[in-house]
């Protein structure tokens, strides 16, 4: 035990872990925790993971009445059996203490984070009373919901009621939005989430800054390990030595921002030395000629000196792909807001795909499917003569999903038409879209801001209504009807009890609704009348799934070599090599190479991303997993340090291109990262006073990300066009 690292230990210990987390200045609730007496009666539940949005299914363990761990359900696709670190942790969510107990009314300016306590009624009646005069004087449209997850379904359904229709969520413009698109309209579908990615059979598969290990989406990391097991090549572009370019046979420190002039000459190398699936591309592929003429010029020469990756390497991996297609999967990516450039980029990255035959094939792009569980039949919404705010006459025209960086824009500045109220649901978007400027301008001009959440969070600190929800493990959301590899339905149901005031999302969307007038769109009692309905009409029960937590559906055939037909929703009806559409609209048809503009000479180009035992802005307040990572680190180059005086430890400040100084943040002196960028994990450096040990620890990347680039086909904000200079002795 001596030799165990603390962090070690409780990878190991599980419960332990509460008791650990003592040790390191804990709190009552902690203690609370970690006290219990000898084991007594033990109970399980089955339920859904909701650290994520991969909503593995697991099952919690209630010792003597206490929430004791959660360990992943054997029957579930995505978990296999196992939760990831966070997953692990998430017990803390519910002893967190920094929780909301009761809603909150708001009693000084916007922003201050002073509030009254008050009752569920008295919280729900003004803003049912504010909405209805938003309503009267600017029509329904004018309140917009911004909602991430699936608990934010029932308020979905209240507001569409109501007439609203400007409803968005980060996961499109700030996320996987340019990726979609970019399969969009090259194969006529997107990829989804889970990722249709067929990693566990690739026999060799290419992340493009997709860094799984530290990205933990759960079945993807299982997968990953799976495939790197079974000896599959694994190639790596990355600016950073991320985990999975320690597991990679060729790692590629790609200059950050050049990965297109890349693919592009990994396509130039493919059709030169006639190394694709030409039997593939014949039988599906539209316009290819014109492709071919387009990338003729774009030689491993060509990219060498933009990417500064050697010819002979881009060759050799090239051929590497070659060699093992059609299961060679290209993997698409996931949070590809980068450059604002980005659905080309996926683009890119799908017609690779294409020429290597993986799509519809073993250790490609599999077809997924979804078992039919019919919605809840409810009375049909209002419709609306004015269309939504977040793309005006379609400017951005293959948004897919809307913009919630466009319904900012219009609430700032009126047009369309006025937004004069947000509805939010567990977004935190003071961290989670680019310019928090605009964010905070935006919330100025509102007539009513409510944000539900379950800690007191940035976005929480500027409503005028604080609506606290019970976290994942003491309530029910609507059924988990994926599209995946396997079919299934799932359940999350309560393990306990909330400690406080606070109340499920679908009890808040069902009482808002009546107290507007509304009550009629919620047939339904409560939600295990609605579950159950649901369930029946697929031929199962409510009773059922809380015994079980999930059911699956039939094997479907995922491959077109099982039986997947072979159709592409694309205007040619094929796998569109040029793009008519995109030419129409006047953009390449073919992706170009632009080059990324340079930063202020001596600044760095700050990057982001994952760690993995945290998610986004939303766990740092976790006991548990605050304790196995309470701040973030830069990364930065060696060279750099040396230059600087630096060493690993060594706190510092990161002043961006607008003056923007960030907080105090330990460096990270490495090789394992390019000279000419850093790095860090997102979601540190909170600046909402009530978030208890995660206040002011670390720095926040979206504090430095003043500037973005919008993706012209579809709205994304490509946010890695900051740059920072690195200030010593902070
Ligand atoms: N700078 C920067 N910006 C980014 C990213 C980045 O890496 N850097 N990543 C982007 C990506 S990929 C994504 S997907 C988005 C994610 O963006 P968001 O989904 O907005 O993520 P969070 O910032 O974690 O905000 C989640 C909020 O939900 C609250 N919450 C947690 N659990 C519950 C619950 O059970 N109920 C309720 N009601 N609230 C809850 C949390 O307290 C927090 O306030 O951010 C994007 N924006
Ligand atoms: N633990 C954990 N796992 C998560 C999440 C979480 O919050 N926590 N969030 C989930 C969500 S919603 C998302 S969207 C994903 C995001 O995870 P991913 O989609 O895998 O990755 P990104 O956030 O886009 O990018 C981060 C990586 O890209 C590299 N990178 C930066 N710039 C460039 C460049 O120009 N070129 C190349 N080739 N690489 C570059 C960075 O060094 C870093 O390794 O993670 C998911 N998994
Ligand atoms: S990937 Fe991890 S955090 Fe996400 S749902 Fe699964 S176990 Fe939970
Ligand atoms: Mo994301």
């Amino acid at each position: 035990m001596a030799h165990l690292s603390r962090r070690r230990f409780l990878k190991i210990a599980g419960f332990s872990a509460g008791a650990a987390a003592i040790a390191g200045g804990g709190t009552r609730t902690l203690q609370a925790m970690a006290t219990r007496g000898p084991a007594g009666e033990t109970r399980t539940v089955p339920t859904s993971c909701d650290l994520c949005f991969w909503k593995c299914n697991a099952i919690a363990h209630v010792r003597d009445g206490r929430l004791w761990k959660i360990t992943g359900n054997p029957a579930d696709p995505l978990s296999r059996g196992r939760l990831c670190p966070r997953g692990t942790g998430g017990i803390g969510a519910h002893f967190d203490p920094s929780r909301l107990h009761a809603p909150l009314i708001r009693r000084q300016a916007r922003g201050e984070e002073v509030w009254a306590e008050v009752t569920w009624d008295e919280a729900l009646g003004y803003v049912a009373d504010r909405m209805q005069k938003i309503k009267a004087t600017y029509g329904p449209e004018a309140v917009a919901l911004f909602a991430h997850g699936i608990g934010g379904a029932f308020l979905k359904h209240t507001l569409k009621a109501y007439g609203g229709v400007n409803i968005a969520a980060p996961s499109f413009a700030q996320c996987r939005g340019p990726r979609d698109v970019g399969f969009e309209l090259t194969f006529g579908e997107g990829i989804g989430s889970p990722e249709r990615t067929d990693i566990a059979n690739a026999r060799c598969l290419v992340l493009i800054g997709s860094h799984l290990g530290e990205n933990m989406h759960n079945t993807q990391v299982q997968e990953f390990a799976e495939a790197i097991a079974n000896g599959a090549s694994i190639i790596v572009a990355d600016p950073r030595f991320s985990i999975a370019a320690s597991k990679a046979r060729h790692y590629l420190p790609v200059k950050p921002g050049t990965d297109l002039a890349l693919l592009l000459a990994w396509m130039n190398v493919l059709v030169t030395e006639g190394l694709y699936d030409k039997a593939y591309v014949e039988q599906f592929g539209f316009g290819f000629e014109n492709f071919a003429a387009e990338i003729a010029t774009r030689t491993p020469e060509w990219a060498y000196p933009e990417t500064g990756i050697p010819p002979e390497l881009i060759r050799e991996t090239a051929r590497e792909m070659a060699r093992h297609r059609p299961a060679t999967l290209v993997h698409p990516g996931r949070h590809t807001t980068w450059y604002g450039d980005d659905a080309q980029r996926a683009r890119a990255i799908a017609l690779l795909n294409a020429l290597l035959g993986s799509w519809g094939r073993k250790g490609g792009f599999y077809y997924p499917s979804s078992m039919d569980v019919p919605g809840y039949p409810y009375p049909a919404y209002p419709k609306s003569e004015r269309g939504k705010v977040d793309n005006p006459e379609h400017k951005f025209p293959f948004a897919s999903e809307a913009i919630t960086t466009g319904i900012r824009e219009a609430t700032i500045s009126g047009k369309p038409y006025p937004i004069k109220g947000w509805l939010v649901y567990a977004t935190n978007l003071v961290q989670a879209l680019p310019a928090q400027e605009e964010t905070i301008k935006a919330i100025q001009n509102l007539d009513l801001m409510v944000v539900v959440d379950v800690v007191p969070s940035e976005i929480a600190g500027w409503a005028d209504v604080v609506l606290p929800e019970t976290v994942y493990l003491e309530r029910y959301d609507d059924l988990n009807v994926e599209l995946f590899r396997d079919p299934f339905v799932a359940l999350r149901q309560p393990v306990v009890p909330p400690p406080g005031d606070q109340k499920p999302n679908w009890w808040i969307a069902r009482e808002l609704a009546v107290k507007l007038g509304l009550g009629a769109y919620y047939p339904w009692k409560d939600i295990e009348e609605y579950l159950d309905h649901r369930l029946k009409a697929a031929g199962h029960s409510l009773a059922e799934l809380k015994q079980v937590g999930i059911v699956k559906g039939a094997k479907p055939p995922r491959y077109f070599d099982e039986g997947v037909a072979t159709e592409f929703a694309t205007p040619s009806g094929k796998i569109e090599f040029y793009s008519s559409q995109l030419a129409a609209a006047g953009f390449d048809p073919v992706p170009r190479y632009t080059r990324p503009v340079e930063g202020p000479p001596g600044s760095f180009r700050l990057l982001y991303g994952r760690a993995p035992v945290h998610t986004f802005s939303r766990t740092q307040t976790n006991p548990i997993l605050q304790d196995a990572m309470s701040e973030n680190e830069v990364w930065v180059n060696a060279s750099v340090g040396a230059r600087m005086g630096l060493r690993s430890g060594d706190y510092v400040t990161l002043r961006n291109q607008d003056g923007v100084v960030s907080n105090r943040v330990k460096a990270r002196v490495t090789e394992a990262i390019r000279p000419d960028c850093v790095f860090m994990v997102h979601g540190f450096g909170h600046t909402a006073r009530g978030l208890r040990g995660a206040y002011g620890r670390g720095a926040s990347d979206s504090q430095l990300i003043t500037r973005y680039v919008t993706d012209p086909l579809m709205g994304g904000t490509g946010t890695n066009v900051n740059f920072v200079t690195i200030e010593a002795g902070a």
